[in-house]
């Protein structure tokens, strides 16, 4: 069987755009889950990504269990904390955040997860994960004290996202932060786009099909949203096929 990556990666490669619906464990009531993720699976989306910046144990994995009895996509963990990691995804985005310099989020944290991951079977992505300044502060800054790049210094997100794909992280993410004012301009994402070999993915703050259209045409192999169908479950018709 093809892999989450590898998928992500032909995808990439012949110019299909996916969409990861987000679903934070946190503000998630499991009696939602399958209304909700019928709505996933009549819509254009292609993945769901689990995960958020503050979860208590254990609540991610019964989340992910029941999300997994309504849908055969691909359900992916987009972990904030060691606590949230379970085997029950098909994989697991391993972020390190090469935009700041908080060494418990550049190594430390995967450290920690090492004695969970080791025989787990589990699909690892290594990921390099860049939070880019949008306009307020959000939830992955105040968990990680880092700060976001500044957009007025594109060249320096190129340079951090290369020096992620030369470091060998496999997919590349570009974050505004969830329930970002500003979502990473489309200037941001081509730069990034053209330095790149590896599958670009964004999200942050993205509320409209115009903003994803956006997103797709400046290059984001990959989009995220998750507050825009939090707020809004109409947004899936909107989306549908
Ligand atoms: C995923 O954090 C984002 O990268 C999701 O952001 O909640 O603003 O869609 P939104």
């Amino acid at each position: 069987m093809k892999g989450v990556y590898q998928d992500i990666q032909d995808a990439a490669s012949t110019g299909k755009p996916l969409l990861a619906v987000l679903i934070d464990p946190d503000k998630f009531p499991l009696e939602n889950v399958s209304n909700f993720i019928k709505k996933v699976n009549t819509s254009i989306a292609t993945h769901i990504f689990v995960g958020g910046s503050t979860v208590a144990d254990e609540v991610t994995e019964i989340l992910v269990e029941n999300i997994k009895r309504y849908t055969s996509l691909p359900v992916v963990l987009f972990p904030g904390d060691v606590t949230q990691i379970t085997n029950r995804v098909d994989a697991l985005l391993f972020l390190s955040l090469i935009s700041g310099r908080n060494p418990e989020y550049l190594i430390g944290k995967h450290i920690n997860s090492v004695s969970k991951l080791r025989g787990s079977g589990l699909e690892i992505i290594p990921t390099g994960y860049l939070l880019i300044e949008n306009g307020k502060e959000t939830a992955v800054q105040r968990v990680t004290k880092t700060k976001p790049l500044p957009i007025g210094n594109i060249q320096n997100i190129v340079d951090t996202a290369k020096a992620g794909e030369l470091l060998g992280m496999k997919l590349i993410y570009l974050e505004a932060g969830s329930g970002a004012i500003h979502p990473v301009t489309s200037e941001i994402i081509k730069a990034v786009k053209t330095e790149l070999s590896v599958p670009l993915i964004v999200g942050g703050g993205i509320k409209t099909i115009q903003q994803l259209e956006t997103a797709y045409s400046a290059g984001a192999d990959m989009v995220v949203i998750g507050t825009a169908f939090e707020q809004d479950e109409s947004f899936f018709s909107k989306l549908s096929q």
